[in-house]
């Protein structure tokens, strides 16, 4: 993606461990390279297409000043969430933070470090089969948007499916949404777990009745496989309940391991359960 960069703004402020650092304060230097589509800018040399560097420039230093944190970590992680929800047109941003006068009482040029952060764009499958399915369905969203780091861009219609798997239960009532969130996979996963369990949701049979579940379907093009979280989930192929919404507002998606769109995934599905029932 094109890029415009700020290289070693100075900045006065007042971060660090020690407590000299907190009240003298001392000299900071930002670098940031900012993420966004330039061509519409380029072509019509108008600035509200862009970013203006200058502002860009303003905000950091105001950000910057007008927090107190003891870690560099902590500035650029908050300023980078800072940057990404005040410039929309900003995808993605980089930032190194320096310190060039960090008080370690030994010579060194600077001190520092650099983080990227972006916008994801996350699928999440959503179902209820217990009480207020559709309530508890459209409180998963509401919860979403709560979030100032999350938006819900797309739902897809809620359909009833019949109950996967060998428990016997309630129909279903599924979704799918595909959201853009700054929150990491293991953040949000904690979000979302936090979620059901305000739905009053109990886990007590392996794949029993549940007020709300939210899965994580995609992260990007993550693949990731760790004990407590695997994306994309492992199980999408088989899940006509998870397919057909998907199908609905994300046709031309491709998973990332197998490279098949969402309408190649349920098209195979559909010719499978076919067979089946010959
Ligand atoms: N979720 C399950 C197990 N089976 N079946 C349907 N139709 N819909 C679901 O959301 C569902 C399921 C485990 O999460
Ligand atoms: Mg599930
Ligand atoms: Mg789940």
């Amino acid at each position: 993606m094109d890029n415009i960069r700020i290289e070693n703004l100075e900045v006065f402020a007042h971060h660090g461990v020690y407590k000299e650092e907190n009240h003298l304060g001392q000299k900071f230097v930002v670098s940031a390279v900012f993420f966004l589509d330039t061509v519409k800018a380029g072509m019509t040399d108008d600035l509200s297409y862009s970013l203006n560097y200058a502002e860009a420039c303003q905000f950091i230093k105001k950000k910057m000043e007008e927090t107190n944190y003891k870690l560099l970590e902590a500035v650029v992680e908050n300023l980078a969430k800072d940057i990404l929800l005040h410039f929309p047109l900003v995808r993605e941003v980089e930032l190194t933070l320096k310190k060039p006068w960090a008080p370690i009482l030994l010579p060194l040029e600077t001190v520092s470090v650099t983080i990227k952060r972006k916008w994801h764009r996350v699928f999440l499958s959503i179902g209820s089969n217990l009480g207020d399915k559709e309530g508890y369905l459209d409180f998963s969203i509401d919860k979403l948007n709560a979030e100032d780091d999350t938006k819900v861009i797309k739902i897809a219609d809620y359909i009833e499916t019949e109950p996967y798997g060998d428990v016997e239960q309630d129909n279903f009532l599924n979704s799918a949404l595909e959201i853009e969130t700054l929150k990491s996979p293991d953040t949000l996963l904690e979000f979302i777990g936090r979620v059901e369990t305000e739905a009053g949701r109990k886990r007590l049979i392996h794949w029993g009745p549940r007020t709300l579940d939210i899965d994580i379907l995609f992260f990007d093009d993550m693949i990731l496989e760790k004990p407590d979280l695997i994306i994309p989930h492992p199980e999408i192929e088989k899940r006509d309940f998870v397919l057909s919404p998907m199908v609905s507002i994300a046709p031309h998606f491709r998973h990332p391991a197998s490279m098949k769109s969402m309408t190649t995934l349920l098209e195979e599905l559909k010719s499978k359960e076919s067979k089946i029932n010959e």
